[in-house]
């Protein structure tokens, strides 16, 4: 096999999501209104930055800044996990992590499927949050075995696409002609299909169960529920989406504004009311309506270890328990007060950050040291301006804020319970593969980079 001839994985994943971008612009034309709005805000927050621009244009591509992050679909039984996961990782995209939303009152648990590793990921970051329905939390058994039912009818890709994947497989990629078609296959996939698969007697039936189930049951496939841009300022992207006539989210999801952002900020705008059509027993299309597309947008920080998330855990939980943000935003200003305050607990100077264990850093020469000492100390090195330490960013999830997410876009009526059931052994056996680590993959990050960082000093010596 001639391994050069293969298009790269990350490639391939490029192409997939400008092409879900551009489709998901023509369906849902809000969602183009939101990345407008979001590339004027980056450009005059780059233009009031030219600090900013300058990292900027070092680190990342300038020109990429306000594409998309990622996006997210809802499946519905363990094969379309599996033969999912398969599809992913043709475009070099794998499991990581495992978000159980059960507590929050989701009946889903979840993954994201993204690229690893530092040059995939700042080549192209795209990632997909994956859920899977449970409908082991649905009580009525008759209503379960009807979804499953209706379920196992469904095929979610086309022919063409599960033969390429499986010739990926054999040969251990695609080329240019394959990868194309690959690319056009799969989109198939996320489509939205306004023709629902059930009746509407169904439909009303398993949105009672929950809006969710609803999604993920009547419909032909996994339409791609939302895309998400990265913007420079998430603050002004809420304030103005009502200018633009775009309907946001109560609150911004996540840590407060701050000098040193951590992890993840996201919101939303509201999912849209769209028009459907049921199938009738005697074959006609009854005309309906089905809420669940919407646009978001995010701003990512530094990942922090698992000391410095126990801390941001702790801190959002104290917030919530003060002030829980209500879903009509009437307390929204209240409640980014009180995380505003109780988040001054969590240090905002990014040495001190380090200092304190609470996140990742990578580790380079600093190009501008004048004088290296001889030693292989790191902290020497650092104290003498040899090396440098730049925030490593956070390229996954947080549930809480996912919760968010999902709630606001299933209709703010109120939020039904379940018992929390993680069951990340479950969701693994059904993925038919285990999720990385997160904590265990930025580890490796930082120590590879000190461990070059060491190297290339010691290269310089005389
Ligand atoms: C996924 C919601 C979670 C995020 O960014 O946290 C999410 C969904 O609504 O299917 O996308
Ligand atoms: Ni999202």
């Amino acid at each position: 096999m001639k391994e050069e001839s293969f298009v790269s994985a990350d490639d391939i994943r490029s192409a997939f999501s400008a092409a879900m971008s551009a489709m998901y612009r023509k369906e849902v034309p809000a969602y183009g209104t939101l990345l407008e709005l979001v590339a004027d805000i980056n450009k005059a927050t780059l233009d009031a930055a030219p600090q900013l621009r300058e990292r900027l244009e070092q680190t990342d591509s300038l020109d990429r800044i306000s594409e998309e992050r990622h996006g997210a679909i809802r499946l519905g039984t363990a094969e379309e996990l599996s033969l999912m996961r398969r599809v992913f990782a043709v475009m070099g995209m794998f499991p990581v992590g495992y978000y159980d939303l059960s507590s929050a009152g989701v009946p889903v648990h979840s993954t994201a499927f993204r690229p690893v590793g530092d040059a995939a990921l700042k080549r192209n970051p795209f990632r997909v949050f994956t859920s899977l329905l449970r409908l082991d939390l649905i009580a009525d058994e008759s209503l379960r075995e009807e979804a499953l039912r209706t379920l196992a009818a469904r095929r979610i890709f086309t022919s063409g696409a599960i033969a390429l994947v499986e010739k990926a497989e054999a040969e251990g990629g695609l080329g240019t002609q394959d990868a194309t078609q690959f690319v056009a296959e799969v989109l198939e996939t996320f489509r939205w299909h306004d023709h629902a698969n059930v009746n509407a007697e169904l439909y009303h039936r398993l949105h009672d169960a929950h809006r969710l189930i609803a999604d993920v049951v009547s419909f032909k496939g996994p339409h791609i529920n939302h895309l998400t841009p990265r913007t420079l300022d998430i603050d002004a992207v809420q304030r103005q989406m009502p200018e633009r006539g775009i309907a946001p989210k109560a609150v911004v999801e996540g840590p407060p504004t701050r000098e040193c952002p951590i992890l993840l900020r996201q919101t939303s705008f509201k999912a849209l009311e769209e028009q459907v059509s049921f199938i009738d027993v005697d074959g006609t299309w009854k005309p309906g309506s089905h809420t669940a597309r919407f646009g978001e947008i995010e701003q990512r920080g530094i990942a922090l270890t698992p000391k410095g998330r126990a801390l941001y855990d702790s801190l959002l939980d104290e917030t919530r328990k003060a002030v829980r943000p209500a879903a009509d935003g009437s307390n929204a200003s209240r409640y980014e007060k009180a995380l505003q305050d109780v988040f001054r607990a969590f240090p905002d100077d990014w040495a001190d950050i380090r200092a304190q264990g609470l996140g990742y850093f990578a580790y380079s020469v600093d190009a501008k040291a004048k004088s290296v000492p001889e030693t292989d100390d790191l902290e020497t090195l650092i104290a003498a301006g040899a090396i440098r330490f730049d925030p490593i960013t956070y390229e996954d999830f947080l549930p809480v804020s996912a919760a968010g997410i999902f709630q606001s876009n299933l209709g703010d009526d109120q939020a039904q319970g379940f018992v929390e059931s993680p069951n990340q052994k479950r969701f693994e056996s059904d993925l038919g593969a285990s999720v990385l680590d997160e904590f265990a993959h930025y580890a490796r990050i930082e120590r590879e980079s000190a461990e070059a960082a060491l190297r290339a000093v010691k290269a310089s010596e005389p």
